[in-house]
């Protein structure tokens, strides 16, 4: 089974403190914002896991893929696999022909009005290391991210694991973490590299609208360095050279980060340190992290006891993200890079609708793990769909001209209220699925501009400054 044991253009952002529904505190929401600054929520995929191993480092998804999810789904968003290995193959050496093949698939996005975030992955280091096989039960490679050339495991040993999180404490791992951390003092190289391959994915992408974030490590590790000395040492390093390496040739992209992934993705808090943004005006950091909780990825349903020790993950989770983004990261955005389940677990709806209704609360943009065929996707290898299609397709407002002040959906309701920002001449979109809708719309303090049957986006626009007020309800 698929499953992590413990891992699990021109934008801006806008910020507004509100009371978060369901705790008396006053949570700071903000979001990444378009060239037109409209905050945006973003709702989509990972997309894919099969491109961690292809040798051209291309996921198996096709445009024709993309038109399905965006017409059964209306997603807007996609956190896109890139790897260090396809970016940099030899040391120093770029790979234009690569990033002329991520370009390709970004252009399909762009055609539909997505936006993408470019995901820097690794699982367990790199492709490279193999697992000792002497028992011959046909041991591939066991990880993948980054090159062969950066991987020094000093011949320590890698034993065939029946998880592939395991992989992650054999010793021939953990050697190459350390080296690439240089708590072996024998590589300060590797994370000069890192930094200098995502300035080359940034000097790709610096103009283009629809990439609006690089993800700057898939779940770090920190090998023998854990959480504090992990966290606030060599991964806020290596971000902040990252960060910088990218603004030295992109000044208007996120930069997102992410904490140590072991524990902190089953709501252990985070130890991350200040990532800052040397881009003149507002930072533009935004915070990534995943969400796996304990039980779910041990294969159990969202019920029970599961349910009840998942719920305290729910709640600690979240309290621990919203404190590093708006305590150490000074109010960044929210990205919840991966989460997702079998989705033929019992109470596997109960929760994939209970994070979208969290991430509603946070503010938070949503990457959903995978779009890969398969139970844990939205369509099995035959095509046939799995419950993540009906569940995923709700109502939602993509980019709103001024304060989301608060909004819901369900199948049978969308309401949104925001605060217009009069600077912002773009329209309010909001996307609604069929099965009726739009059905009634009443729309106060505002404008219909028009209804989109083709693209099925609602736009409103407001010339006042009250607060506007969207109810769609579904033909019965
Ligand atoms: O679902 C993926 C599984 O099929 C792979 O064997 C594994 C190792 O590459 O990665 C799984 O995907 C993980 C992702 O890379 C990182 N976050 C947790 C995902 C689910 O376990």
């Amino acid at each position: 089974m698929t499953g992590s044991l413990l891992l699990g253009g021109g934008i801006a952002a806008a910020q507004s403190s509100l009371p978060s529904s369901g705790s008396n505190t006053a949570a700071t929401r903000s979001y990444l914002t378009d060239d037109a600054g409209r905050s945006l929520i973003l709702r989509g995929f990972n997309t894919a896991s099969s491109a961690k191993s292809a040798p051209d480092g291309m996921p198996d998804f096709t445009e024709a893929d993309l038109v399905r999810e965006h017409a059964e789904m209306g997603t807007n968003f996609v956190r896109f696999l890139i790897s260090w290995r396809s970016v940099e193959p030899e040391p120093g050496r770029y790979d234009q022909a690569y990033l002329d093949r991520v370009e390709e698939r970004v252009g399909w996005y762009a055609e539909r009005g997505y936006k993408v975030m470019l995901d820097m992955h690794q699982d367990v280091y790199s492709g490279a290391i193999m697992a000792d096989d002497t028992a011959g039960t046909g041991a591939g490679p066991i990880g993948n991210g980054a090159p062969a050339w950066a991987t020094y495991t000093d011949g320590l040993p890698v034993e065939k694991q029946d998880r592939w999180e395991l992989y992650y404490i054999q010793p021939g791992v953990m050697r190459a973490f350390d080296n690439f951390w240089n708590t072996t003092g024998k590589h300060p190289e590797l994370m000069e590299h890192y930094a200098n391959a995502w300035r080359a994915v940034a000097e790709r992408f610096a103009d283009n609208d629809t990439v609006v974030a690089y993800d700057l490590m898939n779940e770090p590790w920190g090998g023998s360095l854990q959480f504090e000395e992990f966290e606030a040492g060599p991964l806020t390093d290596l971000y902040q050279r990252s960060t910088n390496a990218i603004r030295s040739v992109d000044q208007d992209s996120w930069v997102c980060v992410a904490p140590q992934a072991v524990g902190v993705n089953q709501g252990i808090p985070s130890r991350l340190g200040k990532v800052s943004d040397p881009r003149a005006g507002e930072q533009r950091i935004a915070y990534c992290p995943h969400l796996y909780p304990l039980p779910l990825d041990l294969g159990d349903g969202y019920s029970g006891v599961s349910k009840t020790l998942t719920d305290v993950t729910m709640r600690t989770w979240r309290a621990s993200i919203e404190q590093v983004a708006n305590d150490v990261l000074g109010g960044a955005p929210i990205i919840i890079g991966e989460f997702g389940l079998d989705t033929t677990l019992p109470g596997a709806r109960d929760f994939l609708d209970r994070v979208y209704t969290e991430a509603r609360e946070m503010g938070a943009g949503v990457s959903y793990w995978s779009s890969d065929p398969g139970t844990w996707g939205p369509y099995m290898p035959d095509g046939t769909p799995t419950i993540l299609v009906e569940t995923l397709n709700k109502a939602y407002p993509r980019a709103v001209a001024g304060d989301p002040v608060s909004w819901s959906a369900a199948a049978d309701r969308l309401e949104l209220t925001f605060r217009p920002d009069s600077a912002i001449t773009a329209p309010t979109e909001i996307y609604l699925p069929q099965s009726g809708f739009p059905g009634d719309v009443d729309v106060e303090g505002a404008d219909v501009v028009e209804w989109d049957r083709q693209s099925r986006l609602l736009t409103v626009r407001s010339a006042a400054t009250g607060d506007v007020t969207v109810t769609v309800t579904p033909a019965a």
